[in-house]
């Protein structure tokens, strides 16, 4: 199967067209996104693949989004963790379902049942197939690519040459497809790969990112994926021929109000992402240790706990940011992680950074 045997055209010109992708389960903050967009049945509404699996309520948002569909100015393309029910019998799902909450761990607690319950997994494929058709029915035969006069929306990419023949397998799954290119004359808008992989220096962020050169945007916030992941909305509006775009994004974090100024007077921020985390380390304290990353050989000051010691040698336990984040009185910024000894994780317009915890309000 290819993009061109299951793809639509049509023209988004008429209305107004907001795009979201990668909603995994998190039916609050999707509802919470169309509030704030204060979406309506006249927009025209662009799931953008991914709404099955890691967060909370799958099963919720995949009747949910069934609802929304019977609109005809809603539409979904198919992403790769809404192909679940494809999934159910294959050797690797045991072993996916240790790592992430998946919708067949909610199918289960509905059914009242473990995966001990079952004599084998083809008997507990059954059961789920047999109780949640009404689900799968919903997501069995999304298209792989919307098409429109400028735009082109697909879950993960296509191909580099001929994107029409481009494989449903790529089309669902192809990775880093931001830094790649493609032989389409139009904006191509995926989800898939979250936004903050692709920061390549600078503060961490998972806002929509465009690149014009490449005709690419990624839209994916990094929601249910990302610590300071966030469901972005890309807003397309045209006047005649003409389109704009605006961006929106909504979180769950909550929020604390600054007590203190904090200033930096100098620093140049670094963001390290997956992969590539291999670090050297020197010397350091319990707050703060020096080290150089090996992917590029810069030398930064990383937070000590997220130093990770591996067989041969250390690593980041998972994205960072080595950012200190300027901060007024009377500021509400949201809390990404106040575990970590003396400095806080926070998040201000989509920038993820550090403040010393004495600066926010609950701080003891
Ligand atoms: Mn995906």
């Amino acid at each position: 199967m290819k993009i061109k045997d299951n793809y639509m055209t049509m023209s988004i010109k008429d209305r107004r067209t907001i795009v979201v992708s990668d909603i995994h389960g998190n039916i609050d903050l999707f509802k919470n996104l169309l509030s704030k967009v204060t979406y309506t049945e006249d927009d025209r509404l662009i799931i953008l693949g991914d709404i099955i699996d890691k967060g909370p309520n799958s099963i919720e948002l995949v009747e949910f989004v069934g609802e929304l569909l019977k609109n005809e100015h809603v539409h979904m393309v198919l992403g790769n963790c809404d192909c679940i029910f494809d999934e159910l019998e294959e050797d690797y799902l045991y072993n996916y379902m240790q790592r992430r909450h998946t919708l067949v761990h909610e199918a289960l607690d509905k059914l009242g049942k473990t995966l001990d319950d079952y004599e084998s997994q083809s008997d507990m494929a059954k059961d789920v197939h047999k109780h949640f058709s009404h689900i799968h029915d919903i997501v069995r035969d999304l298209p792989l690519m919307i098409e429109t006069e400028d735009f082109i929306f697909v879950h993960a990419g296509l191909d580099h040459h001929d994107y029409m023949n481009t494989s449903r397998y790529n089309a669902l799954n192809m990775p880093y497809f931001y830094n790649a290119s493609h032989d389409a004359e139009k904006m191509v808008v995926v989800g898939h790969f979250p936004t903050c992989n692709f920061v390549e220096d600078g503060p961490m962020n998972n806002n929509i990112k465009v690149n014009e050169a490449s005709r690419i945007i990624d839209i994916d916030g990094g929601n249910q994926v990302k610590y300071s992941g966030q469901l972005n909305a890309l807003i397309i509006e045209y006047t005649g021929d003409t389109y704009t775009l605006n961006t929106l994004a909504v979180d769950d974090y909550k929020r604390q109000v600054v007590i203190q100024d904090f200033e930096v007077a100098y620093q140049v921020p670094h963001t390290f992402t997956y992969p590539h985390f291999e670090i050297e380390v020197f010397d350091g304290d319990e707050y703060f240790t020096q080290a150089k990353h090996i992917h590029t050989g810069i030398d930064f000051m990383v937070k000590t706990e997220f130093i990770k010691a591996v067989e041969d040698g250390y690593r980041l336990k998972d994205d960072y940011t080595d950012y200190f984040m300027d901060v007024s009185i009377g500021e509400e910024v949201a809390i990404i992680d106040d575990s970590y000894l003396g400095y806080t994780l926070i998040m201000k317009d989509g920038i993820t950074g550090w403040v010393p915890e004495e600066v926010l309000e609950q701080a003891i």
